[in-house]
């Protein structure tokens, strides 16, 4: 659009958000242009912040009458660079749309803006003695309308699954800025076509989330979180199957390996947490209203673990060990952008899956270091390959075609974005992306929202 079409756009805009919400200072408009990773790169005239959905609505009636793109953005924490304004869209940021509900103890459900931090939200379920159960170390800064957006999964998926199960109802405004509001929060509620679920998950594109309904859980205030040492990955995956099958109070079951957990260790300034290096680690967590520490053993004496196994019942020990785990996305964030292979596996694939990554990479992309973590009680891996070009996806093409050769996913949780549009015909058929881009037109016929993300050119 031509400079003064966008002004006089932004002079509309300034006029229901108020100029100080609208910012096109570039200083102040950077860090809203790149990706959490740094490997995603974009420009924007403006940021909007909007402060209530009826100024965010009045936005997009604005943006649509002027046919002018944008990009939604919640914390930018985004692994998919699917927050960023790639081709010069506005961003529409939601961080003002922090109002956060009472929780509803008898329905045990809370309705929080798409601003609130999922940490913001953790403690005031807490604070009523339940739980929001969706938890990632991006906690602090993603949002509940990002997390919505991007159906993201995190720590405690094996249990309570992932931000889609959470989802009791929605406020958002769609393309043309009308507002769909649905946020009654019944449990049953067979009233036709589920908004909620098709804007889980849908990156930006085909709504704006502006507020949710979500499910709390109980919260289970007795808590262990045991890492244990293994010799290799079989062994792992044949413990968590069996331990997941023992303790039924289990919340997570993650993995790393010994040259991630040095990195950590390095970056952090932390102790390695056993007198020896196991090649394998295996995080566990339960919790339960009894203390399930004696379970939690017996389920791992029951899986025949004879490895180092460090235990952590109080709050400080747990927290220590959980960040050998959670802390490995800054670790590596240390080495310069990295690529994310974000794959979900058939757990008894994943062995073999990963035993023949180290000759891949080393034949695709002889600088690259291969970094493996992930959610193993989902078959969750997460491949991080630093040492690349961030637009030289030689080693990114060949794993993912030799995930879905296995009857993987190329995204587990983190979305498609713009990082692995082009790759999406691997996991989803022609038919099913025809259906995607019928449904994006349908309610997005400009195609102002979020134009160049998940689905690839046609
Ligand atoms: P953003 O990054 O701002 O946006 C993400 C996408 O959602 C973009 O496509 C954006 O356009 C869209 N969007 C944002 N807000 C809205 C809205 N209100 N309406 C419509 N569209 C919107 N992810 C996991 O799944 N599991 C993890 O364990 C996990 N751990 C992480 C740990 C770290 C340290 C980091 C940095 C990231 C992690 N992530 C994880 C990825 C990230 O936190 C999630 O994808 C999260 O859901 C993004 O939320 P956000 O508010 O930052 O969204
Ligand atoms: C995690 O599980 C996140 O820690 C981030 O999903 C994964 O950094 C990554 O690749
Ligand atoms: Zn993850």
């Amino acid at each position: 659009m031509a400079r003064h079409g966008l002004d006089a756009v932004l002079t509309r805009v300034a006029g229901i958000v108020g100029s100080p919400h609208v910012v096109v200072d570039p200083e102040v408009t950077r860090p809203y242009t790149v990706d959490w990773t740094g490997r995603f790169h974009g420009t924007t005239p403006a940021v909007i912040r909007p402060g209530s959905v009826e100024e965010l609505a009045e936005v997009v009636r604005v943006c649509a009458e002027a046919r002018v793109a944008i990009v939604p953005q919640g914390g930018n924490t985004g692994l998919v660079g699917g927050g960023v304004p790639l081709e010069g869209e506005l961003v529409l940021s939601t961080r003002r749309l922090t109002a956060l509900g009472e929780v509803d103890e008898i329905a045990g459900q809370v309705t929080a803006g798409a601003g609130v931090a999922i940490s913001a939200l953790q403690e005031r379920a807490r604070a009523a003695g339940l739980e929001y159960p969706v938890d990632l170390a991006a906690r602090d800064s993603a949002t509940v309308g990002g997390t919505i957006a991007t159906n993201a999964g995190g720590l405690h998926v094996i249990r309570w699954g992932g931000t889609r199960a959470q989802l009791r109802g929605i406020e958002a405004v769609l393309a043309d800025g009308s507002v769909v509001r649905h946020l009654g929060g019944l449990p049953k509620d067979n009233t036709g076509l589920d908004l909620a679920g098709l804007l889980c998950g849908s990156e930006g594109t085909l709504g704006v989330v502006t507020a949710a309904r979500l499910a709390l859980v109980p919260r289970l205030p007795e808590r262990v979180v045991t890492l244990v040492g293994f010799e290799d990955l079989r062994a792992a995956v044949a413990v968590v199957a069996r331990v997941r099958r023992g303790l039924s109070c289990l919340n997570a079951a993650e993995v790393f390996f010994a040259d991630g957990l040095a990195l950590v260790c390095e970056v952090e300034g932390l102790r390695e947490p056993f007198g020896r290096s196991w090649p394998v680690y295996v995080l566990l967590e339960a919790s339960d209203h009894d203390d399930p520490t004696e379970r939690m053993s017996s389920a791992l004496a029951a899986a025949g673990v004879t490895g180092d196994v460090a235990v952590g019942t109080d709050a400080r020990t747990r927290a220590e060990l959980w960040a050998y785990r959670e802390r490995h996305t800054s670790a590596i964030n240390t080495l310069g952008p990295p690529h994310k292979l974000d794959l979900s596996l058939p757990l008894p694939m994943l062995p073999d899956f990963i035993a023949r990554l180290p000759e891949v990479v080393a034949r695709h992309a002889p600088s690259a270091r291969t970094w493996l973590f992930g959610h193993i009680g989902d078959g969750n891996l997460h491949v991080n390959i630093t040492g690349t070009a961030p637009d030289d996806e030689e080693v990114d093409d060949i794993i993912f075609r030799m995930v879905a050769s296995c009857g993987g996913s190329i995204s587990a949780e983190h979305g498609i974005g713009t990082a692995k549009k082009r790759w999406l015909h691997l996991n989803r058929s022609a038919a099913e992306v025809r259906a995607f881009r019928r449904i994006k037109r349908a309610l997005d016929p400009v195609g102002i929202l979020n134009p160049n993300v998940l689905l690839p050119p046609e």
